[in-house]
């Protein structure tokens, strides 16, 4: 069967970007099963043969009218599926979606009927914030990086920026490279609108929030620049039980030198 991604270099390039990613979830240890999600907006990659092309499932509710999102088309990584699967074959185990004139309805159009993601809407409610608000952000990624989700268990660190602070006063580069800090998102069921309703809130305040005892989610310009602001805090996270297992508390840089970073990288806060 050919594949939607033949002859479209853009298109292939991104989908392979995404799988690459989806690699280095299962090799971190952050992907278990088919934990994890990956939603990338596709739409300025799609050509008029690809809007031509007919649906190939149902027609689905998204469960949110997302007006945002009409005509948009995605690539989700399926319900089910696994990431060290994904990173191997993800025309088989994710697919593209289209968005229905509805806004609230989408159907599948390539590669294989995939189902997406049970959290498709709290990943498309996200998606739709982004476009409303001009983001030139175009993915959205879920995963369970162990050392994160470890001290999501400790209450003191819940409080608004504790982690954020600890975590930047690490190691240099985790300011840089994760400038507004890690959001904190109190425990809800997986899947629920509750969940999805206090990440939207807290992702207008930062690139990556922290699912209490679940996992984070975080927005970047691609899967890559997701991938890569989880994995600078999950550094900080790993230098910290580091220090923690040798038996101290990691006494962290001093406000003046966060200050001295601040200004040095230009950063917002
Ligand atoms: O899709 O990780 O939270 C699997 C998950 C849902
Ligand atoms: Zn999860």
């Amino acid at each position: 069967m050919k594949s939607i991604l033949e002859g479209r270099t853009a298109l292939r390039a991104e989908v392979e970007k995404t799988a690459e990613v989806a690699g280095y979830l299962w090799q971190n240890g952050w992907a278990e099963r088919n934990g994890g999600n990956i939603t990338v907006n596709v739409t300025h990659l799609v050509d008029n043969d690809i809007r031509q092309l007919p649906a190939i499932s149902e027609q689905r509710p998204i469960g949110i009218t997302l007006p945002a999102l009409r005509g948009c088309y995605f690539y989700c990584k399926g319900t089910g599926k696994r990431m060290r699967d994904l990173a191997r074959q993800p025309m088989e185990n994710g697919s593209i979606i289209r968005i229905q004139e509805d806004c609230a309805s989408y159907v599948i159009i390539a590669d294989q009927p995939v189902l997406p993601t049970s959290e498709l809407p709290s990943h498309l409610a996200v998606h739709a914030r982004l476009i409303e608000s001009g983001s030139p952000y175009k993915a959205t990624v879920h995963t369970h990086p162990i050392e994160l989700v470890a001290m999501s268990h400790h209450r003191p660190f819940l409080g608004k920026d504790v982690l954020t602070n600890i975590l930047w006063s690490m190691i240099p580069e985790t300011k840089a490279f994760c400038p507004l800090g890690l959001g904190i998102v109190p425990y809800a069921l997986p899947g629920s609108n509750a969940l999805a309703e206090s990440t939207l809130r807290e992702l207008e305040d930062y690139d990556v929030v922290l699912w209490e005892k679940h996992g984070v989610f975080a927005k970047g310009l691609d899967a890559m620049d997701a991938f890569d602001q989880i994995d600078v805090l999950s550094k900080s996270a790993k230098i910290y039980l580091s220090a923690k297992a040798m038996g101290f508390v990691p006494e962290g840089m001093t406000e003046a030198q966060m200050k001295e970073m601040t200004a040095a990288f230009h950063l917002p806060r």
